[in-house]
C-alpha cells in the first residue's frame, strides 16, 4: 500500500488570511466571529446577525485582499470561495515547495477542490439582474464564476497540474471528503501529489435566510458576537456561519523523502458513512459518525485507546453536539479503549471560526495536523459549562485555553446535511 503524507498548508479563515497567523491566533484563544449588520439593510433583518468573516485589509497583517494573492483578470472571473481557495493553494505549493515544470510530474499532481454551496452571491444577484433586465443583463462570465468545479479548474490551470481533478460538493463534509478521497488517489496510484480541500463564501442574506428557516443557526447571541458559537456549551444554541478555505499538499511518502520535502503527519486512514436517517438532524445515538470514525481507525490499524486527540466537527447545535459526543465516547471507550471518558481529548475549533461549511472539514484537517505537529490541542472557545449532566459531556473538551500535550493519533471528523459523516485519521510520521 502506497502511504501518503501531509506536506504543506495553507488556509484562509476568520482568523487570518495565511495559515502561521491563524494558527497563533487560534491558540491565543482568540475569536473571528463578528456580528454581521454593517454588510447591509438586509442582514439586519435577519435572526442570526453572526458570522466568521474574513478580515479584510493587506496580507501583510494577516488579512484578505483579493489583488495580494490575485492578478485582477483571474480576480474577475473568481467567485469568492474560489478566490479563498486558490489564494489557499498557492500558500500550500509553496510551503510543499513543489513547482514542478517536467510533464511526468506535473501529469502525477492533481487538484480535488470543492465546496458545500458555491457561489450563492452570484446566483442571487443574476436571478434578480434577469428578472429585471432579461438576456443583456447576464454576464459571459456567469456560469464559470458560478461552477463549483472552478475552484479545482483555476488551481489546475494556474500551474499546469495535469492529473485528477475533482469537486465534491457533499455539504459540510466537502473538505474532509476532498482530502480522504484525494489519499485514496494517491494510494491507488492516480497522483504522487494532490492539492486538495474545501472553500466557501456564502455570506449572503438568502443562506443566512435559508439556514435560520432550518433551525440550525444561533440567534441567541447577536449583541455578543465572539460568544455565539459555544460547542459543547450548555448555552449552545445553534451554530455561526462562517466563511474561508483550507488546502493541503498530501504526496505519496517516497515521493516526498525522495526531493527531502518537510513531512508534517501521515494520513493513516479514512471512514465514510451516511445516516440514512433525516435530512437535517442526526440520530441521536451518534450511529453515523461513529461509523466513520470506527472505520477511519480500522483502516489505520490504530486501536481506539491510542487516539489522542479528535477535533470535532461539532457546530454548537444542541442535538449534533450530543450525538457526536455519544459516538466519540462509545468508540474510543469500548473494546480495549481507554479507561474513562475524562481520559478522552477532544476540542471544537468552531468556537473561534464558526462553522465553515464546505470548508470545515479541511481548516480542521489543518489544525488537527497542527495539533500533532506541535504538541498542543486548540480551546473550544467559550465553553462556560458543558451541557446538562444528561447529555453527559465529561470528556476533556478543552475549554477556552490551548493544552499542551503530545499528539501523535488523532481524529477529525465532518459530517453533513444529507446524513453524511467522514472521518479521516492522521498520525505523526
Ligand atoms: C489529555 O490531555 C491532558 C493534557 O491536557 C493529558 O494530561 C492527558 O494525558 C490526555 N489524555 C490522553 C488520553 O491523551
Ligand atoms: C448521527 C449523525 O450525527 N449523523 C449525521 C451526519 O452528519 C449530519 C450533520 O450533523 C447529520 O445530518 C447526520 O445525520
Amino acid at each position: 500500500m502506497r502511504r501518503v503524507v501531509v506536506t504543506g498548508l495553507g488556509a484562509v479563515t476568520p482568523l487570518a488570511a495565511g495559515i502561521k497567523q491563524t494558527w497563533r491566533r487560534l491558540l491565543d484563544s482568540q475569536s473571528g466571529i463578528v456580528s454581521t449588520i454593517t454588510r447591509g439593510p438586509q442582514f439586519v433583518t435577519l435572526p442570526s446577525r453572526v458570522a466568521g468573516l474574513v478580515p479584510l485589509g493587506s496580507r501583510d497583517d494577516g488579512r484578505w485582499q483579493a489583488k495580494d494573492w490575485l492578478p485582477a483578470s483571474e480576480e474577475r472571473q473568481m467567485a469568492l470561495f474560489a478566490q479563498y481557495a486558490v489564494a489557499s493553494a498557492h500558500e500550500a505549493l509553496q510551503d510543499a515547495g513543489w513547482h514542478p515544470t517536467k510533464d511526468e510530474d506535473l501529469e502525477m499532481t492533481g487538484v480535488t477542490l470543492g465546496s458545500g454551496i458555491g457561489n450563492l452571491d452570484e446566483a442571487y444577484s443574476t436571478s434578480v439582474a434577469f428578472d429585471r433586465g432579461g438576456y443583456r443583463k447576464i454576464s459571459p462570465l456567469f456560469v464559470p464564476r458560478l461552477l463549483i468545479n472552478l475552484a479545482a479548474g483555476h488551481v489546475s490551470m494556474r500551474y499546469g497540474f495535469k492529473g485528477p481533478n475533482h469537486a465534491a460538493t457533499t455539504a459540510c463534509t466537502t473538505g474532509l471528503h476532498a482530502i480522504g478521497d484525494a489519499s485514496r488517489m494517491i494510494a491507488f496510484g492516480d497522483a504522487n501529489v494532490m492539492v486538495a480541500g474545501g472553500a466557501e463564501s456564502c455570506i449572503h442574506p438568502l443562506a443566512i435566510a435559508g439556514f435560520a428557516r432550518a433551525r440550525s443557526l444561533s440567534t441567541d447571541w447577536n449583541d455578543d458576537p465572539t460568544s455565539s458559537s459555544r460547542p459543547f456549551d450548555r448555552q449552545r444554541a445553534g451554530f455561526v456561519i462562517g466563511e474561508g478555505a483550507g488546502v493541503v499538499i498530501l504526496e505519496e511518502l517516497e515521493h516526498a523523502k525522495a526531493r527531502g520535502a518537510n513531512i508534517y503527519a501521515e494520513v493513516k486512514g479514512y471512514g465514510l458513512s451516511s445516516d440514512a436517517h433525516h435530512m437535517t438532524t442526526p440520530r441521536e445515538d451518534g450511529q453515523g459518525p461513529y461509523l466513520a470514525m470506527r472505520s477511519a481507525l480500522r483502516h489505520s490499524q490504530i486501536e481506539p485507546r491510542d487516539v489522542d486527540y479528535v477535533n470535532a466537527h461539532a457546530t454548537s447545535t444542541a442535538l449534533g453536539d450530543a450525538s457526536e459526543n455519544k459516538a466519540v465516547k462509545r468508540l474510543l471507550l469500548e473494546g480495549n479503549g481507554k479507561q474513562k471518558a475524562s481520559d478522552i481529548n477532544i476540542s471544537s475549533t468552531k468556537g473561534a471560526v464558526g462553522h465553515l461549511l464546505g470548508a470545515a472539514g479541511a481548516v480542521e484537517a489543518i489544525f488537527t495536523i497542527l495539533a500533532i505537529r506541535d504538541g498542543i490541542m486548540p480551546p473550544t472557545l467559550n465553553l462556560d459549562q458543558p451541557g446538562d449532566p444528561s447529555e453527559y459531556f465529561n470528556c476533556n473538551y478543552v475549554p477556552k485555553v490551548a493544552q499542551e500535550h503530545a499528539v501523535n493519533v488523532a481524529l477529525t471528523n465532518s459530517f453533513g446535511f444529507g446524513g453524511t459523516n467522514a472521518s479521516l485519521c492522521v498520525a505523526k510520521y
